[in-house]
């Protein structure tokens, strides 16, 4: 079995971005059996999918998770639905802000997540770690990500999805205005871990419990 982990580079003026550091620190581990390669994508939406494209056709993965940043959140969030927009808040590493612009013209509206993403959260939170299933991974780069990977991998045998990651105290130390929640990188990496662990043990266990049947809405 083969994992691919994905992180962005830092964005919006940060020198780090926790979902870089933790896909790193995993990179060439074995978990449960499962061999984890990591790869890095531009925080750019002409860049990103042509980057995650290269990175499955290479490795050809049995399971994607694909990792970002969320400044604000608390716990280690699993994504449930990836939405056909970019509606960007601030421009991404290369200047553009795309408004109201759909990730795939004509493509469906929505995909759901294909990771057992209830069982994710319920299995972390057993080993400790605070976790939620997440309604939105917002309009910006990683919903992008997040959709094009459903996309890509639509009709295929591969399991993946989204997680959100908190900001790490580095980047919490100096982030302005009221107190954004923190993670250090070690808890991430090993909430991370821990998420890859279920993960693997419920595909090798044959269970089809992905959120609702990992389908298409239109
Ligand atoms: N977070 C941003 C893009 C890259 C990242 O790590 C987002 O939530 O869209």
């Amino acid at each position: 079995m083969r994992v691919l982990l994905t992180g962005f580079e830092p964005f919006g003026g940060q020198s780090l971005n926790p979902s870089w550091e933790v896909a790193r620190a995993l990179h060439g581990q074995a978990i449960a059996g499962a061999q984890v390669s990591a790869v890095q994508l531009p925080c750019v939406f002409a860049k990103a999918l042509p980057a995650l494209q290269q990175a499955l056709a290479q490795h050809r993965p049995d399971m994607v998770l694909a990792l970002g940043q969320a400044e604000g959140r608390s716990d280690l969030s699993l994504e449930r639905v990836a939405i056909n927009l970019m509606d960007a808040r601030i421009p991404d590493n290369a200047g553009e802000q795309p408004i109201d612009v759909p990730v795939v013209a004509g493509g469906p509206a929505a995909y759901f997540s294909t990771l057992p993403i209830k069982a994710m959260v319920a299995g972390l939170r057993q080993a400790g770690f605070p976790a939620s299933v997440s309604a939105t991974a917002g309009t910006f780069v990683c919903n992008q990500v997040f959709y094009g990977l459903q996309h890509l991998l639509a009709g295929q045998d591969v399991r993946s999805g989204f997680m959100h990651l908190p900001l790490l105290p580095e980047q919490a130390a100096l982030w302005p205005g009221p107190t954004l929640p923190s993670w250090p990188v070690q808890q991430q990496v090993a909430g991370v871990q821990q998420a890859l662990a279920l993960l693997v043990a419920h595909r090798q266990s044959g269970q089809g419990d992905w959120a609702i049947s990992g389908g298409t809405l239109h």
